[in-house]
């Protein structure tokens, strides 16, 4: 049991949708601590060095667009084992065949528009953070 950090982004489609409350509340009543909460625009750049990870893949223009759509909302998520328990909180990245249950299962049907974007490892943590918050927090 360790305490760790991860990095959160609620997506153009769940701020549009006006779900940020609603999806943050879940990890406050999972136990966590919600940290250095901001909401911004990504630019093309900014989503293209978020995404970099992706660059290869077929996915990745329509990937960077999207998240540069709107406004997000991004923030740490602290407490035990959050890396881990926040991605299943999360849900399957196909918003479709999602558990229910999971904040992508439970409010979206997309793929790209997948509601929520959540760290995969303490290495994409440290990467995200940097590009969101330009230092690691
Ligand atoms: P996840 O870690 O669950 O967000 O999923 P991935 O890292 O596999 O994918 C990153 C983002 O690319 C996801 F938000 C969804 C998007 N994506 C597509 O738009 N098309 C695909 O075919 C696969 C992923």
């Amino acid at each position: 049991m360790v305490v760790e950090q991860t990095l959160l982004v609620v997506k153009p489609d769940g701020v549009g949708r006006q779900l940020t409350g609603r999806i943050l509340a879940r990890f406050e009543e999972k136990g966590f601590q919600i940290k250095n909460i901001t909401s911004f625009n990504f630019t093309i750049e900014k989503a293209q060095e978020f995404y970099a990870p992706h660059r290869d893949k077929a996915f990745f223009n329509d990937l960077v667009k999207f998240i540069s759509s709107g406004l997000v909302v991004a923030c740490i998520v602290e407490g035990t084992n959050a890396l881990i328990s926040v991605r299943l909180m999360i849900g399957a990245t196909k918003s479709f065949e999602a558990a229910p249950g999971t904040i992508r299962g439970d409010f979206g049907i997309g793929l790209t528009d997948n509601v929520i974007h959540a760290s995969d490892s303490y290495e994409s943590f440290i990467k995200e953070s940097r590009v969101i918050f330009d230092r690691i927090t």
